[in-house]
C-alpha cells in the first residue's frame, strides 16, 4: 500500500510506502492505521483504546498486538504457586519482538534485576521463579522492538 500526499498551496506531492511512514507521529504506521480503521492523520487515536482491552493503540503497535482484537494484548497473567511454592506467570509473545523479564524485591529502591533476557518467539511463555518465597516480589517484562 502506498500513500499519496498533495499540498494544494505548493502543489507538491509525494508517494511513499504506507508501511514505513507514520504521518501523524503517534507510533503507528499509516498502513496499520488504515487496516485497523484508525486515522493516519490524527495522533489522538494513538492514545485511544479501540478494542477496549486496557492497552492503548500506540502501545499495541509497539507490542505487535492487534488494536482491534481485545484478546490480543501484552498482558502478564499470574499462573499459580506450585506445591513447592514457586510462582509462575505467562504472557503471549509476538514474533519479531524481544522480551526481558525482571523481578524486584523492593520497588522503592534499587533496580529490578534481570533473570531472563533476550526471549523471543511466539505463543505463550510461562516463566517460573525458582525462589520458593516470592512474598514482596514484583515482576515486569520489558519489550524491545528491533
Ligand atoms: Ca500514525
Ligand atoms: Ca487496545
Ligand atoms: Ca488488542
Amino acid at each position: 500500500m502506498y500513500t499519496f500526499t498533495f499540498n494544494d498551496s505548493s502543489l507538491a506531492y509525494s508517494i511513499y510506502p504506507a508501511a514505513s511512514r507514520d504521518s501523524d507521529g503517534d507510533g503507528i504506521h499509516d498502513e496499520e492505521e488504515f487496516n485497523n480503521g484508525l486515522n493516519p492523520l490524527s495522533r489522538t487515536d494513538g492514545a485511544e483504546d479501540a478494542d477496549g482491552d486496557s492497552v492503548g493503540n500506540a502501545a499495541e503497535a509497539v507490542a505487535g498486538t492487534s488494536e482491534i482484537d481485545p484478546s490480543s494484548r501484552l498482558w502478564l497473567t499470574p499462573r499459580t504457586f506450585d506445591p513447592s511454592g514457586r510462582f509462575s506467570f505467562a504472557w503471549e509473545r509476538v514474533s519479531g519482538r524481544w522480551y526481558d523479564e525482571y523481578y524486584s524485591t523492593n520497588l522503592s529502591s534499587g533496580q529490578p534485576l534481570p533473570s531472563l533476557t533476550n526471549l523471543s518467539g511466539s505463543g505463550s511463555l510461562t516463566v517460573t521463579d525458582e525462589v520458593r518465597s516470592v512474598q514482596g516480589r514484583s515482576y515486569m517484562v520489558r519489550l524491545r522492538k528491533p
